[in-house]
């Protein structure tokens, strides 16, 4: 058990204790990595995330179903909160504020999560509309906190024309914040087509990219 979490893989021991949704292991096991030394960045790159990739195949190839990828979820969430407050500094007054959510139809939040966490850690102000948000959603929450930048996030290729839908709906509101698109089925390419004015693959890269549409 010793170098517990010195290995890079979803074989270690918090990776496969995501993957099996042993929800109550989590925090002993976000600990023990936290002991080795290491940061809770690392933590969500190279364990949280790794797992779920794997969760995922496991979906695609029919070895596990819905209510197995659920409590996966639930495990990764225990995790994420655990960290959070290591993710997020305090105390500090937001430079500036953002809208997030996922997409109308789409019920996908831990990368949106994640993001809004980073964000949140950029010292960026950050109203979550949660998941499901249908276009005028986002746009009144625009409105009303005179939002510099939206973040949309979708997980599913059946979503992906909500997220052009809501683009549309902000710009036809005339609304000056920048958008933001991100999550597994997202490319440049689709952000470029819906008109987006920008996009980033993963959580660390959308601080990124959210800080230089900010200062744009
Ligand atoms: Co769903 N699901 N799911 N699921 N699920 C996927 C996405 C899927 C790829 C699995 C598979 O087949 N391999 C597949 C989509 C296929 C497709 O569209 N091509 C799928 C499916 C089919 C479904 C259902 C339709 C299954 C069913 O019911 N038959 C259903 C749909 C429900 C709905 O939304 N209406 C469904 C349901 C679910 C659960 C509810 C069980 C659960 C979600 C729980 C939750 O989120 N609270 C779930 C899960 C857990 C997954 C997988 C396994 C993991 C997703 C995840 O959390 N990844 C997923 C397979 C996979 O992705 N490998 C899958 C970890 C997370 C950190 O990554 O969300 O990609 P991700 O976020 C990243 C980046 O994408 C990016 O940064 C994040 C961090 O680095 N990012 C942004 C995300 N948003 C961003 C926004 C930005 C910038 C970057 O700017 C604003």
């Amino acid at each position: 058990m010793d170098n517990l979490c010195s290995d890079m893989s979803d074989t270690h021991p918090l990776s496969q204790a995501i993957i099996a949704g042993k929800r109550k292991e989590i925090p002993a096991l976000v600990q023990e990595c936290l002991d080795a030394g290491e940061s809770a960045q690392f933590i969500v790159e190279s364990r949280l995330v790794s797992a779920m990739a794997v969760v995922g195949e496991k979906f695609k190839n029919n070895e596990i179903f819905v209510p197995e990828m659920l409590i996966a979820a639930r495990a990764m969430k225990e995790a994420l909160k655990l960290l959070e407050p290591m993710l997020v500094e305090a105390g500090v007054k937001p430079e500036f504020n953002a809208v997030i959510g996922t997409v109308e139809g789409d019920l996908h939040d831990i990368g949106k999560n994640l993001v809004a966490m980073m964000w949140k850690g950029a010292n960026i102000d950050v109203i979550d509309l949660g998941v499901n948000v249908p276009p005028a959603k986002f746009v009144e929450a625009i409105r009303e906190n005179n939002a510099k930048l939206v973040g949309l996030s979708a997980l599913l290729t059946t979503t992906m024309p909500a997220m052009r839908e809501t683009v549309k709906a902000i710009r036809e509101a005339g609304l000056a914040a920048k958008i933001m698109i991100g999550g597994a089925p997202i490319t440049t390419e689709y952000a470029n087509e819906i008109g987006a004015d920008g996009y980033a693959a993963d959580a660390g890269s959308a601080v990124d990219a959210a800080m230089s549409l900010l200062r744009s």
